[in-house]
């Protein structure tokens, strides 16, 4: 679904970023959202697996497709159709520092959709943040299959290459167990595993083997015209695979990581981790030797392969359905630790001091990451595991409220490795120059992961990954050398050994950011049976003013009750802030 709106001028674009005074607004019959999503759950079966109770956006997975664009203003209505599930929507990549309550967080930015409710999200995209993104719900383990890909297509500042048409290849996976009882065994003492990806699938659709297996099950199929340029936008929306893939007698050219345009980079495959967006140009063949050849998928540093495929399609619309090779034809690489880092630069070179330098930092947060298995098995962050059993209250509506979770001490948390063990939230204050070091180390078994961390409320320039422990001196010789890095919201912490001596370090990912947007926004490992088993943070940016103060009490009082009045139901509308003031995007110029 594309939800462009006409395009205004700048005149209202530049009064949509200063809110006056945001006040409750009654979403009656007469304001339209500019895109609706029915979340329900249904039996349905997935390639090679039996019919299994699972979460559906619009009856699908995945749910459709919603096209936006950067710098104005929309309103996704998300009804929660589930009468026994609760739902969040998070939008996947988008800072929503704009819109504090919207970014879909559950007991962090808001109280869950309560069954048979909805709640209207407010999305704007800041100018120069277009590109691919994707929606899934952030409740237990719903997001295997309610997920989504949200494209931000270029207004003001165009796109820097030239392409025909852009097509979507959006990975997810497959599990023989349903969502529920994975999250149940997750977080059950003894553990109970998920059991690993029995299929990877390429726009719903997808065949090939797990653990040998093969299934053989009907393709995707990726239409192309020879002699044209395509951006493929390629979407990791898997709740495990870390994904190497490669496209038969076809390289890539990388054009934008998380969201940002990058300096051109040619690669014969790609390593996609749960939550990564890439966008790479497809010059396809003047003169193709064959009609069809197959993007070949395969899972890495897991203890079973799945193997998966989809086809390129130079031919006519087949009359029987593609299905998977009986031998694969590529030898996918292992994985490369360090994919792509210090090699993908941005598009345009950072604008003076936009990129802080080394000793622009004035702290540097290093979050130990650990498995600790006595009892329950649980990552644990600095000792800390976060899960939402943790807060009474989410943390925006406890902070408003003031009651079951205080306001964070930094004096606490500079005494603890930054977490307030209290809150157990990172707090962090407006204009510092944070560099976050996140560090692989054994587990207690000795055991060593992979883990995709991911930011909310913002991205950060990345500063890279290696082997051992960080070291700072060595690694800004090394972006000195070699360039000024991207801004990425997901960026993978590799693992350089299967195990090492338990608590050694072994293996870091480093982030630079400037803290400049209040609010309280997670920091995770996007591999959802990580996140279920406390592989997250909260950071709470700003001190109480900044991050109380855009809008107060009364008017946020709707959405500091679970059900409160924000969230609407068969007989009630919601009333809810606007947080961005922007008459041309807002639900009722369309109207009026
Ligand atoms: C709907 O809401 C608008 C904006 O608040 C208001 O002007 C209008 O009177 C309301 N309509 C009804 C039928 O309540
Ligand atoms: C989702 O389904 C609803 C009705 O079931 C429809 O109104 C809406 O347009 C659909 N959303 C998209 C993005 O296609
Ligand atoms: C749907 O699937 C679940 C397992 O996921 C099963 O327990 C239930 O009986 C199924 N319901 C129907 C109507 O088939
Ligand atoms: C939904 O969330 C509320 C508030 O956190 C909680 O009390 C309730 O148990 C949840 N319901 C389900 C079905 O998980
Ligand atoms: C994978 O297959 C091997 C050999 O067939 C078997 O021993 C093993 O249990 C399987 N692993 C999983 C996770 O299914
Ligand atoms: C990438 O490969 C294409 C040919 O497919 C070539 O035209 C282009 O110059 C290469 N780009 C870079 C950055 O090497
Ligand atoms: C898959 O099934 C098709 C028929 O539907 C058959 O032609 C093909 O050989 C099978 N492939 C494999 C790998 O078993
Ligand atoms: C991947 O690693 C395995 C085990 O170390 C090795 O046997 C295999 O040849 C490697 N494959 C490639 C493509 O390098
Ligand atoms: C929040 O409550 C604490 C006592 O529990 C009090 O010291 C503090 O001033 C309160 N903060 C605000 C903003 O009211
Ligand atoms: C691993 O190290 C931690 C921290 O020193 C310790 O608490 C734990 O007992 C150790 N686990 C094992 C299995 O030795
Ligand atoms: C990482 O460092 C450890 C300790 O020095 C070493 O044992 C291991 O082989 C290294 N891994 C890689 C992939 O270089
Ligand atoms: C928060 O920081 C702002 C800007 O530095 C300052 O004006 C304000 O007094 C601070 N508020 C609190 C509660 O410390
Ligand atoms: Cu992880």
């Amino acid at each position: 679904m594309v939800l462009f709106k006409h395009t205004l001028s700048a005149i209202c674009l530049s009064l949509a970023l200063v809110v006056a005074d945001p006040q409750c607004i009654t979403h009656n019959e007469t304001f339209v959202p500019d895109a609706v999503l029915r979340v329900s759950t249904s039996n349905i079966s997935q390639p090679c697996y039996p019919s299994k109770s699972t979460v559906l956006v619009n009856g699908t997975s995945p749910g459709p497709e919603l096209r936006i664009k950067e710098g104005i203003t929309y309103w996704i209505r998300v009804y929660n159709d589930m009468t026994d599930k609760n739902l969040t929507m998070h939008w996947h990549g988008l800072t929503q520092a704009m819109a504090p309550f919207s970014d879909g967080t559950p007991q962090v930015s808001q109280w869950p959709i309560p069954p048979l409710h909805f709640f209207d999200y407010e999305i704007n995209v800041p100018i120069g943040m277009a590109g691919t993104y994707f929606y899934h719900s952030h409740e237990g383990f719903q997001a295997v299959s309610a997920t989504g890909p949200l494209i931000v297509e270029e207004d003001r500042v165009p796109c820097p290459y030239q392409y025909d048409e852009d097509k979507i290849i959006f990975l997810q996976d497959v599990f023989t167990k349903d969502e529920s009882t994975i999250e149940a065994g997750l977080v059950a003492s003894p553990l109970s595993w998920s059991g690993e990806t029995g299929m990877i699938l390429v726009n719903g659709k997808g065949g090939g083997s797990a653990n040998g297996t093969v299934c053989n099950a009907s393709l995707s199929i990726i239409d192309v015209q020879r002699g044209k340029t395509y951006r493929l936008r390629f979407i990791g929306a898997t709740a495990l695979t870390f994904a190497s893939l490669a496209l038969e007698g076809h390289d890539l050219e990388i054009i934008e990581a998380d969201g940002h345009s990058t300096q051109p980079h040619n690669t014969s495959f790609l390593q996609l981790g749960t939550g990564q967006r890439f966008s790479a140009l497809l010059h396809t063949k003047p003169n193709p030797e064959k009609s069809t050849y197959y993007l070949q998928l395969e899972s890495r540093e897991r203890p079973t392969l799945t193997r998966g495929f989809a086809v390129l399609n130079y031919g006519p619309k087949p009359s029987t359905p593609f299905t998977p090779p009986s031998q694969p034809p590529l030898t996918l690489p292992n994985t490369t630790l360090g994919f792509l880092d210090y090699q993908l630069h941005p598009f345009l070179p950072p604008k003076d001091g936009s990129f802080p330098t080394a000793q622009d930092v004035t702290r540097r947060v290093t979050i130990t990451v650990h498995q600790r298995v006595s009892g329950q098995t649980v990552w644990i962050e600095n000792h800390y595991d976060w899960t939402t059993a943790f807060p009474a209250e989410p943390y925006l509506v406890s902070l408003y409220k003031n009651d079951s979770i205080e306001f964070p001490s930094m004096e606490r948390a500079l005494a603890n490795n930054g977490i307030d063990p209290i809150s157990r939230a990172f707090p962090a204050q407006i204009g510092e120059v944070l560099e976050i070091v996140i560090q692989n180390t054994g587990a207690d078994a000795g055991g060593l992961d992979i883990h995709p961390f991911h930011a909310h409320g913002a991205h950060y320039w990345d500063l890279g990954s290696g082997n051992g422990t960080y070291d700072a001196t060595t690694n800004e010789a090394k972006i000195a050398a070699s360039g000024p890095p991207i801004q990425r919201d997901t960026t993978m912490l590799y693992r350089y050994a299967k195990s090492t001596a338990n608590g050694t370090d072994m293996g870091w990912r480093a982030w630079r950011l400037k803290i400049t947007e209040p609010g309280v926004w997670m920091v995770h490992c996007h591999i959802l049976q990580h996140m279920l088993m406390g592989m997250q943070t909260i950071w709470v940016m700003g001190n109480e003013t900044e991050v109380l103060g855009k809008v107060k009490r009364p008017d946020v009082q709707g959405y500091l009750e679970y059900g409160g009045s924000v969230y609407g139901n068969e007989n009630r509308w919601p009333s809810v802030v606007h947080f961005t003031d922007n008459e041309e995007g807002d639900g009722w110029s369309d109207y009026q």
